[in-house]
């Protein structure tokens, strides 16, 4: 095997073309970079997490360091938005319906990409999503898991300072609405850095990415029957 055919190698170099596109204000490229690679047989997931939010993550770095301006960040999460919208269609969706969810980010917080990824693999996988998008008001959160009957809840936080949102929102949802009681699963960089949960999220799942999000959802939908 040439070092060209090595999968490690590849997605490597599909992650490099991809965040030169996002740099360079590229578009119609970073979406082509990532037809190419599906066309190669790529798997989506694979492009999620090792590309798109590697290639964030870096972007991250890069700005962190001053590298590159803060117009570079929007434009990069605007396009890497885009590039989400285009594939969300055309994802292969499972016809088993494996329950109800609601995915959003917590009140406050502004990062929406993570969980916007969560809710297009996780209806891909058979869950009926809906998406919230972020900063929700918890008021809105508790109506939507009412009005979508939701077995699950999945909440994003990227910020630290959004925790004691998350905290509040589990507790509102425990005392305030008595005949749903969907399980939760949390995740964004705050629970990639958490080394355990604080006590008032007790009983809530964490997952760590995209491939943990689905294992984990997997066993939920599993143990819901
Ligand atoms: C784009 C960006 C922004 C944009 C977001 C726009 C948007 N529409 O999303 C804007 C400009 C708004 C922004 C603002 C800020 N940002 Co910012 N941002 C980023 C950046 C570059 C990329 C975020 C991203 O898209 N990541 C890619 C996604 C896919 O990764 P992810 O969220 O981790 O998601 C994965 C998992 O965590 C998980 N997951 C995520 N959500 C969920 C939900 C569930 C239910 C599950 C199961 C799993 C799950 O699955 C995902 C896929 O595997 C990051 C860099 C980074 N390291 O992430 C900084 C970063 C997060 N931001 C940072 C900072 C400091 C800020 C600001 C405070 C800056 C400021 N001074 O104003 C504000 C805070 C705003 C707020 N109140 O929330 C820091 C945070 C450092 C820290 N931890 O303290 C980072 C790390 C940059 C850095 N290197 O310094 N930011």
């Amino acid at each position: 095997m040439t070092s060209w055919e090595d999968p490690t190698t590849r997605i490597l170099s599909v992650r490099k073309a991809y965040l030169d596109a996002l740099l360079a204000g590229n578009r119609k490229m970073a979406l082509q970079v990532v037809r190419n690679a599906k066309e190669e047989g790529i798997p989506i997931l694979d492009l999620y997490v090792d590309v798109f939010q590697e290639a964030m993550y870096e972007v991250g770095r890069l700005w962190e360091a001053n590298v590159i301006t803060v117009a570079d960040e929007h434009m990069a999460t605007a396009i890497t938005q885009y590039v989400l919208s285009v594939l969300y269609p055309e994802m292969d969706f499972q016809s088993e319906s494996k329950g109800r969810a609601v995915i959003t980010g917590v009140q406050g917080e502004l990062h929406q990409v993570g969980a916007n990824m969560v809710a297009d693999v996780l209806e891909s996988d058979g869950w009926n999503v809906r998406f919230l998008g972020t900063n929700v008001p918890q008021d809105g959160v508790l109506e939507a898991i009412v009005d979508h009957k939701a077995g699950l809840l999945g909440v994003s936080v990227t910020m630290f300072f959004h925790l004691p949102h998350v905290i509040e929102l589990i507790r509102r949802l425990k005392t305030e609405v008595s005949d749903i009681r969907p399980r939760v699963i949390l995740g964004g960089a705050a629970f990639r850095m958490l080394s355990s949960l604080p006590p008032e999220l007790d009983g809530c799942a964490v997952a760590k990415d995209l491939r943990e999000a689905l294992q984990t959802t997997r066993s939920i939908a599993c143990a819901a029957g």
